[in-house]
């Protein structure tokens, strides 16, 4: 049984010498044009990052490592007497691109567990803070005070070479990772539960288990287990997405781990980003009080119109990048299928008869150019089944997932000696002289 600094130690030359061979071999090949529209439309389709730990097509969702989700379901070790993937064999497999073994698997959940503790300062912040506070803004306000402790800003302090800077980076990223749960968890409490005593961390329990004990539903094993999946499956899409490109931004100033997590947490919280799992249930809910009890394709395509007329998007559809519906969908109802407590569910039901129907009514109406569910559509509906229906909360639980590819990109991107990320950008009357001249 190796340790992820171990397995870390060996990979990160070979990768080194590969990316030294990209550079002295092809450093001035083409990996595309950047075109005006480019520019003005967000960046979409520009090849423009290196992100190693996973890549997303279009068509056919996101792979990990070159594993699909169902490869991870397959190869990834679960929970002691449970089924889905966890944290911990995500994490490993993000980082180092090895499929851990079932003790190396613990050995990391034991790490987490043993440093699971908050400070005594963050947990006074965060009870300091009014219960109407976003929880994202107090989850981005938490993991911001974390960086007391960071051990990169005080080993740069100290004066480190750059071939150090790894090491500290993946000793922060460790350390927050481990520390979300107990971060996220009190929050919920301190907001929805206050006055009521938090559990503790069991040593022997993987990072989710703790979370949702943590979170009040640690004896709901089926809840357990759709949270070791949601946070597994979304805890990385490559590069590009805004919570995962604005870690990699700030960190690229050498700003430490906790604060470009920070950074990377206020992008999640934005109605198109992670705030859709959010908003998802508002509208399903706004839905269901509309149309009553009469549920019907017909019901559902008007309120789809009215939404998209009154000129707002229909929340959990549409992508950047996937042109399909969204793999991680696709895991999320199957986690239903299999048992017939969620099928018989009103809101679990909402959500799939949408699915039947908007995609159509999104092709009808134009715009989008992927008419199909992404993760957020299908996320919310199964923590309100069981009992969490606090879906100001949700994007929260996404926050903990991020964690496990941003930070593992933190700890590359250090390994890599990747440099400060600063595009070139240009005014209107400079794109029209460049082009005007062709
Ligand atoms: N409902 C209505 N209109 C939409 C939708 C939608 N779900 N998706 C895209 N459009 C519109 C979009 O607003 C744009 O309109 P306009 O020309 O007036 O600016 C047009 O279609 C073209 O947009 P696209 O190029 O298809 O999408 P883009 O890449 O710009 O944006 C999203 C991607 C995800 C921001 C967009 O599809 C969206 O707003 N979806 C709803 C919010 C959502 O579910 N976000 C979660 C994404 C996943 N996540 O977890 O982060
Ligand atoms: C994500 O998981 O980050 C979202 O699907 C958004 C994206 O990939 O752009």
């Amino acid at each position: 049984t190796k340790t992820i600094r171990e397995v870390l130690q060996e990979v990160i030359p070979q990768k080194q010498a590969q990316l030294q061979e990209l550079k002295a071999k092809h450093s001035q090949a083409s990996l595309g044009d950047v075109k005006v529209e480019n520019v003005i439309g967000g960046m979409r389709g520009l090849k423009a990052m290196l992100w190693d730990a996973s890549v997303l097509d279009p068509i056919e969702g996101i792979r990990f490592h070159g594993l699909s989700i169902p490869d991870c379901q397959k190869q990834l070790t679960p929970a002691p007497g449970g089924k889905e993937i966890i944290a911990e064999s995500m994490l490993w497999l993000l980082l180092t691109g090895r499929v851990p073994t079932e003790a190396e698997t613990r050995q990391l959940s034991r790490e987490f567990a043993e440093k699971g503790d908050l400070p005594k300062h963050v947990e006074q912040l965060i009870d300091s803070l009014p219960k109407t506070l976003h929880p994202m803004t107090q989850l981005g306000m938490g993991v911001a005070a974390l960086n007391h402790d960071s051990q990169f800003a005080a080993a740069y302090e100290r004066g480190i070479k750059k071939s150090e800077y790894w090491t500290h980076t993946l000793e922060d990223c460790i350390n927050l990772i481990a520390r979300l749960p107990a971060l996220a968890a009190r929050i919920y409490r301190n907001v929805y539960k206050p006055g009521t005593p938090i559990a503790g961390i069991n040593k022997d329990l993987d990072l989710v288990g703790n979370y949702v004990n943590m979170l009040g539903y640690g004896h709901n094993h089926d809840l357990t287990e759709y949270l070791r999946l949601y946070i597994a499956i979304h805890g990385d899409h490559e590069g590009g997405n805004a919570s995962a490109h604005t870690a990699h931004l700030v960190g690229s100033t050498l700003s430490d781990p906790y604060l470009s997590y920070a950074a990377a947490l206020f992008a999640l919280a934005g109605p198109l980003h992670g705030l859709a799992n959010q908003e998802v249930l508002r509208w399903q809910m706004n839905m269901q009080k509309e149309i009553g009890d009469k549920i019907t394709h017909e019901n559902i395509k008007e309120f789809l119109w009215k939404t998209l007329k009154s000129g707002q998007v229909v929340p959990g559809y549409g992508h950047g990048v996937l042109r399909n519906p969204d793999p991680r969908f696709i895991a999320l109802q199957e986690f239903c299928s299999t048992r017939p407590e969620l099928l018989a569910d009103p809101v679990i039901q909402l959500v799939k008869q949408t699915y039947e129907v908007a995609p159509g009514v999104l092709k009808e109406h134009g715009k989008t150019k992927n008419p199909y569910p992404n993760v957020d559509a299908a996320s919310g509906c199964v923590l309100y089944h069981y009992g969490l229906t606090e879906f100001k909360y949700y994007t929260v639980i996404f926050g903990v997932s991020r964690a496990l590819g941003a930070l593992t990109q933190l700890v590359w991107a250090r390994a890599l000696n990747l440099p400060l990320e600063r595009p070139k950008s240009l005014s209107i009357d400079a794109i029209k002289q460049i082009v005007e001249k062709q």
